[in-house]
């Protein structure tokens, strides 16, 4: 009963006995607690999954209390927010919470082990490749570090798809997630929004102004799922919040009254394909009316939730500025721009001059790629039929900013054509990045070289216009997962050595190792460490592709997707020459050959037949190499199927050498190669994108740097490329082109990308050093340098 007298706060904290406890006891407690009421299993016999299922409840009950409490002081606060717009999130389990420990004690009590129901979650795979995989790590650095950050993105019922190999070939198969549920998240049924799409727009006027109201033809509600991400060595707790479509009550409201009440309601259900399917290509998904409406749906509801928010406190627009950050992750949000625009104007009935005002001061864009074919576009007539109100305030924006430009520049046609956010032709375009940059206060790269490139290719004409707009932040990876999760001996290793657990929050403390670097008694440990994670990937080697590798063999790794740009074909090329090379030698000079077992991994978009036929090719070499047992554990070549966040943890810290072999100035940044380097993994590189700067850090000698740079290749590629080519490339070309690994027609394709002239990637010209760097890397080996000591 309540206590008379006493406040309800009072009686709050008396009932909540303040906060829940990590102690073992606590926890055994907890998850019983689960297994029991949520899982609604006896506490007599549950099964490794449900103990996973009520662990992680556990969990999220104290990530709860923790997200409760950051809000609540920052609600006081009222700091400026960043948020932070993402399509993509490739997240992983929840690690900083720091009662590691002591779960695993609870569990062991209850007759289970921590790691195995570790294995029984499966990844959230909702994003591709690196874009996604870097906003997961900046959501545990924002969290870290304190900000008052909040992430926004879609909740794909499907995930990236799973890749499965038959007779080497990929096939993809749904990624459905959500079949098990997911412990992590907390639906949030009442925090929802319509979001409109399609319909007219009307002239109106409200008091006594004239103004826009734009009469959508389908409303589609928008739920909220959250993601408490908690910091490490913080209470700071921030959100993830993913939004679901469900119908909406306001849906397609003339079929109903048409009578066709069945069809209405199948029509209904149609809405909710929205957020189902995440699109699989990571560069390329021009002009799709899905695509455009998924972009919509997650921007329009995380503005709504942004300016609800605002507004609880805040009487009228003019801080808006100083309380909001909205990051661009890529041109995939930026419709944004135009929403943001829109609410300012047509439902806050601000004028113009002050929406634009405030507009231009809350958006940062980050820019992901150097492709100019990665850059989005949206036909003029798809985005009129979605979003007319819209397109109408581009043209808007367009309009002055050719003004202004025009103001500056003078009557240059070309360059204003060039410039100008609606792209002229027979298909009239919006050019995303255009209008993200216009309406930006910074444009980011993520390395110094992609800067160089913006500055002087991608966005010269930008640039020259605002140069004062353009900076980069060179990508990083966060410890804690790449080091502390996924390669726990290494983590105490380097306690151990640096006396000290604070690297794990500040990672500028790991340089401290170097007094130690040639400490005996550390490389020892170090190698002990490396042959139990080699250990760990052998077995998984094992399993997947029925391949036995030896342990004291070099695991040369490329992990990541597949693209021709990323050159995983000069790496089976190099495997071919090795295998070649081998099988020409005399007996005694193969004693002196160095054990590889070389390891690919990746998923191709599904519409690219190139990479597809990459993967095919590296199975079907593996195919004879492994085979052969001429060559027996000289050379090995593996293909790791359905690479993700999971594999990747184990991958990485069993490898010794990595590669990171693309054409100079194709890679934006590349942050795989800093995941395998905090590993103790060696780099075989170009001098791309980030690379360059890791040269800097840890010096040439440290690696195997390989190939043209990035201001060579526009000479090299207006050779013809084909002479550049040595003789050792047009031989294992002509191995694959004759059929020496069978799919003789299958392959003519792919040889013909890099043969005859055309070799827009340059393997052939690149292919003499690379062979060199890869020798050098054998000889290293030999001396002990590369860690077979
Ligand atoms: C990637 N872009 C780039 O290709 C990488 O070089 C970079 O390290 C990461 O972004 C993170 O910035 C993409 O994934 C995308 F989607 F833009 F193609």
């Amino acid at each position: 009963g309540f206590v008379a007298g006493k406040s309800k706060t009072d009686r709050m904290f008396e009932l909540m006995d303040g906060f829940l406890k990590n102690d073992p006891d606590s926890l055994q407690k907890d998850i019983l607690h689960h297994v029991e009421y949520t899982v609604a299993r006896s506490r007599f016999s549950f099964d490794d999954f449900e103990a996973y299922q009520a662990l992680s409840l556990s969990v999220r009950d104290r990530l709860i209390e923790r997200w409760h409490d950051t809000q609540q002081y920052f609600k006081k606060k009222d700091p400026k927010r960043l948020y932070f717009l993402s399509l993509e999130f490739l997240m992983g389990n929840v690690i900083n919470l720091g009662i590691r420990d002591q779960c695993a004690e609870a569990l062991s009590q209850l007759g289970f082990e921590y790691e195995v129901l570790a294995e029984q979650e499966g990844d959230a795979a909702l994003g591709n490749g690196g874009l996604a995989r870097l906003s997961a790590c900046q959501m545990d650095s924002l969290a870290t570090l304190d900000y008052p950050a909040w992430g926004y993105g879609l909740r794909y019922q499907y995930g990236l798809f799973r890749q499965i190999i038959l007779d080497g070939f990929q096939h993809e198969q749904p990624d459905y997630w959500l079949n098990f549920g997911n412990p992590w998240e907390i639906e949030r049924v009442h925090v929802s929004y319509p979001v409109k799409f399609y319909g007219t727009v009307k002239e109106d006027t409200v008091n006594g102004k004239k103004c826009k109201v734009w009469i959508p033809g389908e409303t589609v509600e928008a739920v909220a799922y959250d993601n408490p991400i908690p910091g490490y060595g913080t209470r700071n707790t921030i959100n993830l919040r993913l939004w679901a479509a469900k119908p909406s009550d306001g849906y397609d409201i003339e079929s109903y009254n048409t009578g066709d009440y069945i069809n209405a309601i199948v029509n209904r259900q149609k809405a909710e394909t929205i957020s189902n399917v995440l699109y699989p290509d990571d560069r390329t998904y021009q002009g799709k009316e899905l695509r455009l409406k998924q972009q919509y749906f997650f921007v329009s509801a995380s503005l709504q939730d942004i300016v609800r928010r605002f507004k609880d406190v805040h009487g009228n627009f003019d801080d808006f500025p100083d309380k909001v950050a909205l990051q661009l992750n890529d041109t995939h949000p930026s419709i944004s721009i135009a929403e943001l625009m829109r609410v300012l104007l047509d439902e806050e009935h601000l004028s113009w001059k002050k929406s634009w005002h405030i507009l231009k001061q809350v958006f940062s864009f980050t820019t992901h790629t150097v492709l100019p074919e990665a850059l989005e576009k949206v036909p003029i007539d798809l985005f009129q039929n979605v979003l007319p109100r819209h397109l109408q305030i581009i043209y808007e924006i367009n309009f002055a900013f050719m003004e202004e430009l025009k103001r500056k520049i003078g009557q240059d046609y070309v360059r204003l054509s060039r410039m100008s956010i609606v792209e002229e032709g027979a298909v009239k375009n919006i050019r995303v990045a255009n209008l993200s940059i216009v309406c930006s206060h910074t444009v980011n790269g993520v390395s110094r070289a992609h800067y160089e490139l913006l500055k002087t290719r991608v966005f010269k004409d930008f640039y020259e216009l605002w140069p004062e707009k353009f900076q980069y932040k060179t990508n990083g990876v966060t410890q804690r997962r790449w080091i502390v999760v996924s390669n726990p001996s290494l983590c105490a290793l380097i306690s151990k050595w640096l006396g000290t657990e604070s690297w794990i929050r500040d990672i500028d403390i790991l340089t401290r190792l170097r007094e130690h670097a040639s400490n005996s008694d550390l490389q020892k440990e170090w190698m002990m460490v490396k042959k139990i994670n080699k250990q760990r990937l052998a077995e998984y080697i094992e399993t997947m592709s029925g391949v036995k590798v030896s342990l004291d063999a070099m695991f040369d790794v490329q992990v990541k997707r597949i693209h021709e740009y990323k050159r995983q074909l000069l790496n089976i090329l190099g495997v071919i020459h090795r295998y070649d090379c081998i099988k020409n030698m005399e007996k005694t000079e193969r004693e002196k050959v160095v054990p590889r077992v070389c390891i690919i991994g990746g998923k191709a978009p599904p519409g690219y037949e190139i990479a597809k036929k990459i993967i095919k090719l590296c199975h079907a070499v593996a195919e004879t190499i492994n085979n052969d047992d001429d060559v027996g554990d000289l050379l090995k070549l593996v293909f790791i199927p359905d690479y993700n966040v999971s594999v990747a943890e184990l991958v990485i810290p069993g490898s010794d050498l990595s590669q990171h072999i693309s054409t100079a100035g194709h890679e934006a940044s590349g942050t795989g190669s800093m995941k395998f380097l905090m590993n103790g993994c060696l780099l075989l590189a170009t001098a791309d994108g980030s690379t360059n700067e890791i040269i800097e850090e840890i010096g040439e000698e440290n690696m195997f740097i390989f190939g043209a740079k990035i201001n060579e290749i526009p000479a090299l590629r207006e050779k013809d490329s084909s002479n550049n080519a040595p003789l050792q490339f047009v031989r294992v070309v002509r191995m694959v082109r004759d059929g020496y690994f069978g799919f003789k027609d299958y392959f003519k394709l792919l040889c013909d990308t890099v043969e005859n002239g055309k070799d827009f990637y340059l393997l052939g010209s690149d292919f003499a050093s690379y062979l060199e760097a890869q020798f050098h890397g054998d000889a290293c080996w030999q001396n002990g340098m590369l860690g077979n000591t």
